[in-house]
């Protein structure tokens, strides 16, 4: 590890044995999980770049932009808006983790029964082990499922630059509203923090830098409906978990390229797996890095994973934000209509999902769906009922998976993946 690296984690308090112990599970996991991938596509080396140097070289990246007086926002939910962020020449970064960290700690703070997403968030700052946390100038908490509000009062106390935002439960018009207005409230305090004033021209840019960003995602989404799949799952995921980190305007170049290596394959039939291998369709709770452990089980399993119903994947990205406004006004409302779809469990009634959710496995080819809950979080969980309905109904196998971020029941889990996976292949 560089001695500038060292003295950058130093300068940000964090914890150094302890971020050395994390970045060493990160890294064997990687090497297992990811680098042990057959075929993969030549342009995934971009992001083996950047997940090496996730807490290096774009740290450093961040904290230079600070010096330049630009600022940090940091979040846990696709509810936060980076179009506004941007627009104040800010940067926007994911926060949520998805790994277990000092936990015993955690534990103090959060009952034992909160999901795995919540408490790694409190892990990885009680270890202080998260570069990004540590550099943010403001951390955006949301008021969507209860576990996350309840957690948010407590975090507030470990960190002084919380800034929570409230939202609607429900798609009617006073959600809409609701959600108008603490966009605006949002603008407001972004502008506070940065010193810039958003104006018409940089929020209409950086709905584009935004829309450029999820309209390269929408390219590899449509390039996977092909057989046999030219690109993993896991990999997939992987270009969903950077773009919570990278430069927009580089992740959109980069996954671009890979997304021209993918046509090549697909003329050339080439594939990460053998055609008519059984495909399928993730769906629940979002996967942040570094939760590999159901797609590596599926994949290593005999399926492939053609999309993620999820916050880090189509849900989140699913929409874009329409710049064809002509007053800053305008453009604030095409923000809040975009974000008013996304079709989150803490919504009720939230069909839209289900509708998304069989849209997914159809456009894709999916010949079964996997529906992914950590333990302890009820909106899924209860969601993934009817979602299991509404595919049997639509002779479409489902199989639902509870789980944490522990490996003890990877074997278990495996067991349930592969007899899932014999069924498909009928
Ligand atoms: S928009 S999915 S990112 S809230 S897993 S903390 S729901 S108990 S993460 Fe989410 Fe925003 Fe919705 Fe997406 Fe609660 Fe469930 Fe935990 Fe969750």
């Amino acid at each position: 590890m560089s001695n500038e690296y060292i003295s950058m984690w130093k300068d940000l308090g964090l914890n150094l044995e302890s971020h050395d112990a994390l970045l060493s599970v990160l890294g064997n996991a990687y090497t297992d999980i990811y680098l042990a991938q057959k075929d993969r596509p030549e342009g995934m080396g971009y992001f083996d770049f950047v997940m090496s140097e996730v807490h290096g070289l774009r740290i450093k990246e961040l904290l230079d932009e600070k010096k330049q007086g630009r600022k940090i926002i940091g979040s846990y939910c696709v509810f936060v808006p980076e179009e506004i962020v941007l627009a104040a020449n800010a940067t926007l970064v994911g926060l949520c983790s998805g790994a277990d960290f000092a936990m015993e700690e955690v534990e103090k703070y959060l009952p034992r029964n909160t999901c795995a997403l919540i408490k790694s968030a409190f892990g990885f700052k009680l270890g202080q082990v998260c570069p990004y946390l540590e550099g943010a100038d403001m951390v955006v908490g949301e008021n969507t499922c209860d576990g996350k509000k309840k957690a948010y009062e407590t975090l507030g106390s470990l960190i002084d630059n919380l800034y929570v935002m409230d939202l609607p439960q429900m798609k009617s018009v006073n959600g809409r509203e609701l959600l108008r207005s603490e966009y605006d409230r949002f603008k407001t305090a972004v502008e506070k923090l940065t010193g810039v004033a958003i104006t018409f021209d940089s929020l209409k840019t950086a709905i584009q830098t935004v829309n450029a960003k999820r309209s390269a995602l929408h390219r590899l989404y449509t390039l996977r409906n092909n057989d046999p799949a030219p690109i993993s799952g896991l990999d997939a995921l992987l270009a969903n978990q950077v773009s919570f980190y990278d430069n927009p305007v580089r992740f959109t170049q980069s996954l671009h390229k890979i997304c021209d290596e993918l046509e090549t394959r697909i003329e050339e039939k080439k594939g990460v797996m053998q055609e008519k291998t059984p495909r399928i369709l993730l769906s629940g709770c979002p996967m942040a890095v570094p939760n590999w452990k159901l797609p590596w089980i599926v994949e290593t399993s005999g399926a492939v994973i053609v999309g993620e119903e999820s916050c880090v994947g189509e849900r989140g990205t699913r929409n874009l934000t329409d710049d064809s406004g002509d007053t800053i006004d305008a453009l604030m409302d095409a923000v809040t209509d975009r974000y008013f779809q996304v079709d989150c469990a803490i919504f009720t009634p939230n069909s839209d999902r289900l509708e998304n959710i069989m849209q997914m496995a159809q456009a894709y080819n999916a010949d079964g769906v996997i529906h992914y809950g950590l333990q302890f979080c009820q909106p899924y969980l209860m969601e993934s009922i009817p979602v299991e309905k509404m595919l049997e109904d639509k002779d479409i196998p489902c199989l639902r998976i509870e789980t944490d971020y522990g490996m003890e029941d990877a074997g278990q889990l495996k067991t349930r993946v592969e007899a899932f996976i014999e069924l498909l292949k009928g």
